[in-house]
């Protein structure tokens, strides 16, 4: 069996997507996702120019082999750009197996270890009294986990906050916009909305909270404690991790769950974190950590500490990577919580997948391969449109995380 050719599809049906399609000479072809927020252009041109004339020949059943040529053969290791372009070729392959052994995805990583997978969304508003209204609506729709962020008086659009919008979509503007952030305000406000929330909610649900990098580890460890008494099944990103010792000084001043690996690309991310106990969950996903055969490493690693996942799922992750999620999450023993930001219609429109959404949870779907497919006319209808992510500065300018 051979790879024949493959091609990248640069779609925007309201936000960018970055699609790898691999075909072969049996007719079976597969799918994968190599969207990165903000910066698309840089994995189109690694597929398109280092990738593919590579691929072309191989025998695509040999997944474990490409993974290792593609991560030790370029000699260039790690990145985002590098492990989005090994993650697309990972998973199209992965489909391509599956729909070769006619078995959904999950079927071959080892079967179910569960029925649904329990999903988080994402409520916010201006302030405290609108995310408590948002957080019903996701109630209301069922869900059990809620991301709650709210606008912060006296900060300039603050993180995790829609513009009027119940779907929250960052990358905005075609240069980046620039937002602000204050450490002192916010510790002063989110415990407020976390018991305002308890107050009126219970504590039935789970609620969530994503710091975005932007606290010290002290910060990061009084917010900890802090929010110890609202009970949260996880504070997100407290403090920057390219210093994995870091989190030993927030973890050693609070007992609030900690999660960690958006932005991670391989183990060795969280090679430390992981072995040392200093999170709870890791959020490594598909797409930016080189696909399902270097993920399940990471998960692997991860049980052995009894650390569970909770994959990042975003907008900018396409279906393709939810989907692919999705089937492991229905596998991976150690599994924790799904992120799950829906997509517009006419995202879904360009990606026909059967996954869905009932009462809390998601659920795989049974096609063969992971399940989500590319409308290619229908995508081409959608041109690319720059869109950056924001930036943030402190009141006095000063360039912050964003
Ligand atoms: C999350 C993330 C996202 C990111 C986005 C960047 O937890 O969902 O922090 O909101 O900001 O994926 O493109
Ligand atoms: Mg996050």
């Amino acid at each position: 069996m051979k790879i024949t050719s493959a091609k990248v599809i640069v779609t925007c049906p309201g936000r960018n997507f970055v699609t790898l399609k691999i075909m072969t000479d049996q007719g079976v072809y597969g799918i994968g996702d190599a969207t990165m927020n903000g910066r698309e252009k840089a994995v189109v041109s690694y597929l398109e120019d280092h990738v593919i004339p590579c691929l072309i020949g191989m025998d695509p059943r040999r997944i474990e082999d490409i993974w290792q040529y593609l991560y030790k053969g370029a000699y260039w290791r790690r990145g985002p750009v590098t492990m989005r372009a090994i993650a697309a070729v990972d998973v199209a392959l992965w489909d391509i197996k599956a729909k070769m052994a006619n078995m959904p995805l999950y079927q071959l990583l080892g079967g179910r270890s569960r029925d649904g997978v329990m999903v988080y969304g994402h409520a916010n508003g201006s302030d405290i009294a609108e995310t408590v209204d948002a957080v019903g609506q996701y109630i209301d729709m069922g869900y059990k986990a809620i991301r709650a962020q709210t606008g912060v008086p006296g900060i300039k659009d603050a993180y995790g906050v829609g513009r009027g919008k119940l779907y929250y979509e960052p990358a905005d503007a075609a240069l980046p916009s620039v937002t602000g952030w204050d450490t002192r305000k916010a510790l002063n406000y989110v415990p407020k909305m976390f018991d305002k929330l308890r107050e009126v909610y219970g504590f039935d649900h789970h609620l969530l909270h994503d710091g975005h990098h932007r606290y010290t580890p002290q910060e990061a460890a009084n917010l900890g404690k802090m929010l110890e008494p609202y009970q949260l099944f996880w504070l997100e990103d407290c403090t920057p991790a390219e210093n994995q010792e870091a989190f030993k000084l927030v973890r050693q001043h609070t007992v609030t769950p900690l999660a960690v690996g958006e932005i991670f690309n391989t183990i060795w991310d969280a090679k430390d974190l992981i072995q040392n106990q200093l999170i709870d969950y890791i959020r490594c996903t598909i797409v930016s950590a080189g696909g399902v055969t270097h993920l399940r490493r990471i998960a692997d690693f991860a049980a052995l500490y009894q650390i569970r996942t909770g994959s990042h799922g975003a907008t900018d992750l396409s279906p393709v990577t939810m989907g692919t999620a999705l089937h492991f999450d229905t596998w991976v023993p150690n599994f924790g919580i799904q992120e799950y930001m829906r997509h517009t219609e006419e995202t879904d429109a360009v990606f026909p997948h059967d996954y869905h959404f009932e009462r809390g949870e998601l659920f795989c779907g049974e096609t063969p391969g992971h399940g989500v497919d590319i409308d290619e006319e229908l995508a081409a209808k959608y041109p690319y449109k720059p869109a950056y992510l924001p930036v943030a500065r402190l009141e006095d300018g000063t360039m912050w995380s964003w």
